[in-house]
């Protein structure tokens, strides 16, 4: 078979594999969990999120063994379900599968998309982190719900965060997807909140923002970005 006939069924293929993929609404606010920053479990971070109204959130857990991550994510789980809360879970496919979450969230250096959607099904939320153009234009073919940029700001939630894009990377990124659901993560804060939508996110992902200080607060503090992002006047 020709180079380029093979490139094409490729690519028809890939197309066919998107089809199958139901548009999703997903919420404007993303928070994930950060144990080490809260002091808390993931089960009570998402208790305190959902407190704030939260519907959508990422457990994501760097430092347990695999073991430890089921037990966390098994707990943080039952929590969501009692709450209407939907779950996705970071960088494990395989846990996310175990336990029935509502998805994943990969990596580029985690089980390839198409993978993790053969053994999720076309109803698992899949969702993949891009740290450049290239990586987003390239993901836009892929068979995932959202695709995720950054870092958009400097963030120190992260261990050896990539090069920040800035807003004007997100622009581009935004330009290069099509219609495929955008989420900026990496430093956003109420002062970049607006600039970053503007610049053509769907939905802000937030780690520091919402978890960093006292934790009695966090549900206070979700819902005050919902109130700013239910009135976009407010956004300063
Ligand atoms: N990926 C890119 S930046 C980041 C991840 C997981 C961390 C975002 O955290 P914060 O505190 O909202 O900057
Ligand atoms: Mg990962």
């Amino acid at each position: 078979m020709s180079w380029w006939k093979c490139r094409h069924e490729e690519t028809i293929a890939k197309r066919l594999i998107r089809l199958t993929i139901l548009p999703l609404k997903l919420p404007k606010l993303y928070p994930i969990t950060d144990a080490r920053l809260t002091g808390l479990s993931h089960a009570e971070q998402i208790a305190r999120l959902s407190d704030g109204g939260a519907t959508f959130v990422q457990l994501r857990e760097k430092h347990l063994a695999p073991g430890e991550f089921y037990r966390e994510a098994e707990a943080a789980l039952k929590i969501a379900r009692a709450r209407g809360v939907r779950l996705i879970i970071n960088d494990r496919a395989d846990i996310a599968l175990a336990l029935r979450a509502d998805g994943v969230h990969l990596g580029q250096d985690d089980l390839p998309p198409e993978a993790a959607r053969r053994l999720l099904g076309d109803s698992a939320i899949i969702g993949f982190s891009t740290h450049t153009v290239e990586q987003a234009r390239a993901a836009a073919h892929l068979p995932v719900n959202y695709i995720a940029i950054g870092p958009v700001f400097q963030t120190s939630s992260k261990e050896n965060p990539d090069p920040v894009i800035g807003l004007d990377g997100l622009r581009r990124v935004r330009a290069e997807i099509g219609g495929m659901h955008l989420i900026a993560i990496g430093g956003i804060a109420h002062l970049n909140i607006r600039d970053t939508l503007q610049a053509g996110a769907d939905s802000v992902a937030m780690i520091d923002s919402l978890l960093a200080g006292n934790p009695l607060e966090i549900a206070a503090r979700i819902a005050a970005f919902l109130d700013t992002l239910e009135n976009k006047e407010n956004l300063s």
